[in-house]
C-alpha cells in the first residue's frame, strides 16, 4: 500500500550520487544532494506536502487506533483534509501519547516491515521508541546526506562520526548520509578521545559529527595534544543540544573548521529534519518530508512566519510510525525569507528554549521528573534543586535533596551511604552521573508559585 510514495518520491538516481549531480544543465558539484527536492520553488513543495499529507492521514487513520478515535472525536474524517490548509484539523499529539502508546499503539505498518527501533534516551517507566521500515531509512539517510552536502561535503570526504550509536538517533543518523553519499565513513561512536584523534590524524577525517559540546572538548584535547596541524578537518555538524553562536566561534576558531548546525528529534526522525547551509543563520527543514507549523504553546494557536512559539511537526512520509502535529516543545521561530545557498525550504532557527521543563546534560534528555522519581522513591520528600552548570565545555549535573528531620541524626558513613544510593538510582534512570549533596531540612528556598526546581547556569539559549 505505501508503494505510491515510492514511486512518487522525487530524488536522485541512488547510483549516481559517486557521480556530479547535474541540475538545469549546471554542474552544481555537490552544492546540494538533491537538488530538484532542495531547490523546488515553493509552489511545488506546497503541491508534494499537499498530496503527501492527504495519503498520510488516510494511513494513520486506517491503521492507528489512537488518531482513529482523536479525529472521530473532533469530528475530521480522512476526506476532510484536502491539503496543508487543513492541517488545523488534525490533533496533536505529545510526548505522553508516545509515551501512553507505548511500545505498538503508534505503528501504522506490521511489525514485519519494519527494520529498526530507536529510543529517546531517558528512562522514565515507559520510553518513546520509534519505529522504521526500510523505505523510512532511506528517506532518513537522504535528510543527513542533505545535511552533509550543505556543510560542503562529498563522497571525497572523510566522515568522522562520533554521535553515539545504539539507541540514540546520533551516530545512525550521520552514519547513514554520509554511506547515502558515499563519503567514507568512520562509525568512532562516542567516548575514548585519545582514540578519535589518532583515527583524526591517521586517517584523515575532513568532516567531525557529534555534539558541540563534545567537538568544544575535542578542540580543546587536539591542541592540548600539540595536533593541531595534523588534523585536515574543514567542517562540522553540530546538534542534538543548543548552542550558542559564542561555542560556534570558538569550535571553528579553535578546530580551523566552519561549524554547522543540524536538528532533529528521534520522535520525527532523528537528525536531518533540518540542517545549516553556507548561510549559517537558520536550519532548513526538510519540508518534502516534514511539515512545520509553529504554535502558541499555550492556545495551540499556529502562528505566523517570524513569530515565536512552539515548533509542531507532521512527518508525511514515513511508513512505520507517522506523527500527526507532533508537539516538540522546542521553541523556534519560522521564516520563508529567500536564503542565499539556493535552497527554498523554509528555515528554523535555533531552538530558542524549551516549552517544557526538559534539560539536555551531556547530551542526554532529561526531565526533573525523573529525578524526582528516584528521590521519592528512596523515601525522600520533594524538596530539591537540580543545578546544571557547565566547565571547559562538559555538563555538570548536581541535585541537591534535603533530609528529613529523622536523617539529620545520622552517621556521617551512613549519610554517604545514602548519597551513593542516591547517586547510583539516578545514573540508572538518567543514564548519567549526577553529583548528589544531601542538605539539612528546609534549605531549599521554598518557592510561592512554582517550584524552582531546576538553576541551569549555562545559558545555552541566546536571547531572541
Ligand atoms: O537529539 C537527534 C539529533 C542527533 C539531532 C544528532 C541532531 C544531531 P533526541 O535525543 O530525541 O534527538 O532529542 C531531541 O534535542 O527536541 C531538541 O530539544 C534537542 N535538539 C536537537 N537538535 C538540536 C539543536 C536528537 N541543533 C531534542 N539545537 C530536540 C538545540 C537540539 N537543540
Amino acid at each position: 500500500m505505501r508503494k505510491e510514495y515510492r514511486e512518487e518520491d522525487v530524488s536522485v538516481d541512488r547510483n549516481s550520487t559517486k557521480n556530479k549531480i547535474v541540475y538545469g544543465g549546471t554542474a552544481f558539484m555537490g552544492k546540494y544532494f538533491q537538488p530538484e527536492i532542495e531547490t523546488a520553488s515553493q509552489d511545488q513543495i506546497r503541491q508534494w506536502q499537499n498530496e503527501r499529507l492527504v495519503k498520510q492521514v488516510k494511513h494513520v487513520y486506517d491503521n492507528v487506533k489512537m488518531y482513529r478515535e482523536r479525529m472521530d472525536e473532533l469530528g475530521v474524517k480522512p476526506e476532510d483534509i484536502k491539503g496543508v490548509e487543513d492541517l488545523h484539523k488534525l490533533p496533536f499529539t505529545t510526548k505522553d501519547d508516545l509515551r501512553d502508546q507505548y511500545p505498538y499503539g503508534l505503528l501504522a505498518t506490521s511489525l514485519d516491515n519494519c527494520v529498526r527501533i530507536h529510543s529517546t534516551s531517558g528512562t522514565t517507566g515507559r520510553r518513546v521508541v520509534a519505529f522504521y521500515t526500510q523505505h523510512d531509512l532511506d528517506l532518513w539517510d537522504d535528510c543527513c546526506a542533505r545535511a552533509i552536502v550543505a556543510a560542503g561535503g562529498s563522497e571525497k570526504d572523510v566522515v568522522h562520526v562520533c554521535y553515539g550509536y545504539g539507541l540514540f538517533t546520533g551516530g545512525s543518523g550521520l552514519h547513514g548520509g554520509s554511506h547515502r553519499l558515499g563519503a567514507l565513513t568512520l562509525p568512532m561512536s562516542s567516548g575514548n578521545t585519545d582514540r578519535q584523534i589518532q583515527f583524526m590524524t591517521d586517517l584523515g577525517s575532513t568532516i567531525l559529527c557529534c555534539t558541540p559540546s563534545y567537538a568544544a572538548y575535542l578542540a580543546e584535547s587536539i591542541i592540548e595534544r600539540g595536533m593541531r596541524d595534523k588534523i585536515k578537518l574543514k567542517a562540522g555538524i553540530f546538534g542534538a543540544e543548543a548552542w550558542t553562536e559564542e561555542m560556534r566561534h570558538d569550535i571553528e576558531k579553535k578546530l580551523g573548521i566552519k561549524a554547522y548546525d543540524i536538528y532533529g528529534l528521534t520522535e520525527i526522525s532523528g537528525p536531518g529534519v533540518s540542517f545549516e547551509c553556507e548561510e549559517q543563520s537558520g536550519m532548513h527543514i526538510n519540508e518534502d518530508h516534514f511539515i512545520a507549523e509553529v504554535i502558541d504553546p499555550k492556545t495551540g494557536e499556529v502562528l505566523p512566519d517570524g513569530e515565536k512559539g512552539e515548533l509542531v511537526f507532521t512527518s508525511i512520509t514515513k511508513e512505520a510510525f507517522p506523527l500527526l502535529r507532533y508537539r516538540t516543545r522546542d521553541i523556534c521561530i519560522l521564516s520563508h525569507k529567500k536564503c542565499s545557498c539556493g535552497r527554498t525550504h523554509v528555515k528554523m532557527t535555533k531552538p530558542l528554549g524549551r516549552s517544557d521543563d526538559m534539560l539536555i546534560v551531556k547530551g542526554v534528555n532529561v526531565f526533573p521528573s525523573q529525578i524526582e522519581s528516584v528521590l521519592l522513591n528512596q523515601g525522600y520528600d520533594p524538596n530539591y534543586q537540580i543545578v546544571v552548570t557547565r566547565k571547559n565545555n562538559s555538563d555538570n549535573i548536581k541535585v541537591q535533596v534535603e533530609m528529613s528531620d529523622a536523617m539529620v541524626s545520622e552517621s556521617a558513613d551512613q549519610l554517604n551511604a545514602r548519597e551513593k544510593k542516591l547517586v547510583s538510582g539516578l545514573k540508572g534512570m538518567l543514564g548519567i552521573l549526577a553529583e548528589v549533596n544531601l542538605v539539612v531540612p528546609k534549605t531549599i528556598t521554598r518557592s510561592e508559585g512554582k517550584a524552582v526546581r531546576v538553576i541551569d547556569m549555562r545559558n545555552l539559549y541566546e536571547n531572541k
